[in-house]
């Protein structure tokens, strides 16, 4: 058995019901087991084309099903309940990610990544998270989910980023006065970025293996040869997950 986390969320038609209606298809599986959830949070929607306010909450399971297997419960269950996939990021019934699968590290596929890629720095997952797993140690970054949303908590926010001075300047200049509680700052090189700071790191430029090992428990690695909008818009979309 897999002991496993969970995180739920939607923001078309009733959220509450379809979240009840997911955890009861789960526990009717044999091989599934609902052990705890969450209540439910209202948060704000992260994206520029998510929509409205979204329902988000969590739950523990346990499951003597592999984690590709389990992907396919979930992914299952989302289109019984009507999600329809069209626009990425975009309004959804219901979404159901796997965050973590016991203690695995899987990246063998863009399918399915575990523990979730972005789970460490969203505020509506780590919000409902902490009501059931506080203490569970995200296998990646050896950090609790507590110690996880403390750091997102300071004020203001250091966030670092990195990559060609220039661009980065300029969407500092532009993303600042957006978000007053983050101390946006530039930093030229990964070595440059306080290292024991609160906050995050956002890298631009390549990252070399070297700077990955020590930085790693606060980069969010950005894809460097995006479009300047795309950029301006993934490194917004960052701080608003992170609830600035
Ligand atoms: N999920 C997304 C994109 N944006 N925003 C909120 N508040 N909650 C979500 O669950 C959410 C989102 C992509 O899965
Ligand atoms: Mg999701
Ligand atoms: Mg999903």
């Amino acid at each position: 058995m897999t002991t496993c986390l969970i995180s739920l969320g939607g923001n078309l038609g009733d959220v509450a019901l379809a979240i009840d209606d997911a955890l009861r298809r789960l526990q009717r599986n044999p091989e599934i087991g609902v052990l705890q959830r969450s209540s439910l949070f209202r948060t704000q929607p992260v994206g520029a084309d998510a929509g409205s306010e979204f329902v988000n909450a969590a739950a523990e399971l346990e499951t003597s099903l592999t984690a590709h297997q389990l992907l396919g419960q979930l992914l299952a269950i989302e289109t019984e309940l009507g999600r329809v996939r069209t626009i990425h990021w975009g309004p959804r019934t219901l979404d159901l990610d796997l965050l973590f699968f016991g203690n695995a590290v899987i990246n063998d596929s863009p399918r399915l990544i575990v523990p979730h890629p972005m789970c460490w720095y969203r505020r509506f997952v780590l919000d409902p998270l902490a009501e059931i797993a506080p203490h569970f140690v995200h296998p990646g970054k050896h950090v609790s989910v507590v110690e996880l949303l403390r750091r997102l908590l300071v004020r203001p926010l250091p966030i670092c980023l990195v990559g060609d001075a220039k661009q980065v300047e300029m969407l500092i200049a532009d993303l600042q006065p957006k978000f007053p509680n983050a101390d946006l700052r530039c930093c030229h090189r990964l070595r440059d970025a306080p290292a024991n700071d609160a906050g995050l790191v956002i890298q631009l430029a390549p990252i070399t293996s070297s700077t990955f090992a020590v930085w790693s428990h606060h980069i969010v690695w950005l894809d460097a040869s995006g479009h300047p909008d795309r950029q301006h818009q993934d490194i917004a979309d960052i701080l608003c997950s992170a609830g600035l």
